[in-house]
């Protein structure tokens, strides 16, 4: 079979299913292109003098690595020209970034986290990008932080990539989910799997156990009741992997089922969670789902939040969806 470029896969999503928009297509191809970049420079690591920290902090007051503001700076690049794109925001900035003035404006609002997973760029284990497509609201030519704060349903897009040992694009438009893997050589994404599907029914978790005393009774009794194994309820055992790169544990589950779980906990209650809502929860859940999976607070499906702030934080709990829907259960017999 022939193999499928990126390029083509839009064109014909365009032309077949007439489900994509041109400017649409643009934006993908652009902000994958993007990500090529951000490969790029990944991939050179030490010898790109690229790794370490970039001696500042962003609007979360995390210190950001030299790849997180390189990454923020490719996006900006990339996207600025088009004509597709009325502003970006990003985990990286403050404030949105509005498209300067010399370049024309186009209908869509991108959001995105340039680099996932920063803490292990130093380590050489894997990152990635993650984005997000909203519409502009109509008749807004200067959006403000307000015209994004719309709930994740509304998404016209989203994808993610992981930086590992290959390049990967994870790529809806609400059309399913579909893979690509970058072709170093040729330097083009090629599809690789159409359709992903996330199993119903799982034996695998994703959760940073050191925070176990810090979280909530439901995910207490969830999590102890799959740590008992065979003995305990559940009655069998289950296996536990922790990337601490979302993009990574959340592809593991996209490719063999899981449950990867942000609860929200002591440490964290004040802020609302740790990841967050618009370029990594909201992205995320709509994969998800497009996935036949499930992402939920444990009290909430995701994607109908209405968000208070760019960068507001929410607990996260997605993948195989009976496991989800057991956690949300517990969270409903305890409020
Ligand atoms: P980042 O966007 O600053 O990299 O933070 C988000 C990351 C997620 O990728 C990951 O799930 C989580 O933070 C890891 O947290 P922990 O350090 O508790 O393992
Ligand atoms: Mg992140």
């Amino acid at each position: 079979m022939k193999a499928v470029a990126l390029t083509r896969f839009l064109i014909e999503a365009q032309r077949e299913r007439g489900q994509l928009a041109p400017d649409l297509r643009l934006l993908i191809e652009i902000v994958a292109r993007a990500c090529k970049s951000i490969s790029h420079a990944i991939g050179k690591g030490e010898l790109g003098g690229v790794l370490g920290s970039a001696g500042s902090t962003n609007v979360q007051g995390e210190a950001q690595k030299k790849l997180d503001v390189l990454s923020n700076e490719i996006f900006l690049d990339a996207n600025e020209w088009g004509g597709h794109l009325a502003a970006l925001a990003s985990e990286e900035m403050d404030d949105p970034h509005l498209i300067p003035h010399r370049y024309p404006k186009g209908n869509y609002l991108l959001v995105f986290d340039p680099l996932d997973g920063s803490s292990n760029i130093d380590v050489n284990v894997s990152v990635g990008t993650i984005f997000s497509v909203l519409r502009c609201p109509e008749g807004i030519t200067e959006p403000n932080a307000e015209h994004f704060l719309q709930p994740g349903v509304k998404q016209v897009a989203a994808g993610y990539t992981v930086y590992g040992p290959s390049t990967l694009l994870i790529l809806t438009l609400g059309d399913g989910v579909h893979q690509f893997t970058l072709d170093r050589e040729l330097g083009s994404f090629v599809l690789t799997k159409r359709n992903l599907r996330i199993a119903e029914d799982t034996s695998e978790f994703a959760i940073n156990m050191s925070n176990q005393r810090h979280w909530e009774p439901p995910v207490q009794r969830y999590i102890d009741e799959l740590v008992a194994g065979k003995t305990g309820p559940r009655e069998r055992d289950f296996n536990m992997r922790w990337v601490a790169s979302m993009v990574a544990d959340v592809h593991r589950i996209m490719t063999r089922g899981g449950i990867f779980m942000y609860p929200l906990d002591a440490k964290t209650r004040d802020k609302g969670g740790k990841l967050r809502l618009m370029y990594e929860a909201n992205p995320m859940a709509m994969l998800v789902e497009q996935a036949g999976g499930a992402a939920s607070t444990g009290r909430q499906r995701i994607l109908d939040l209405a968000p208070a702030a760019l960068h507001q934080r929410v607990p996260v709990i997605l993948g195989s969806r009976n496991e989800v829907e057991r956690v949300v259960s517990y969270h409903r017999s305890y409020d």
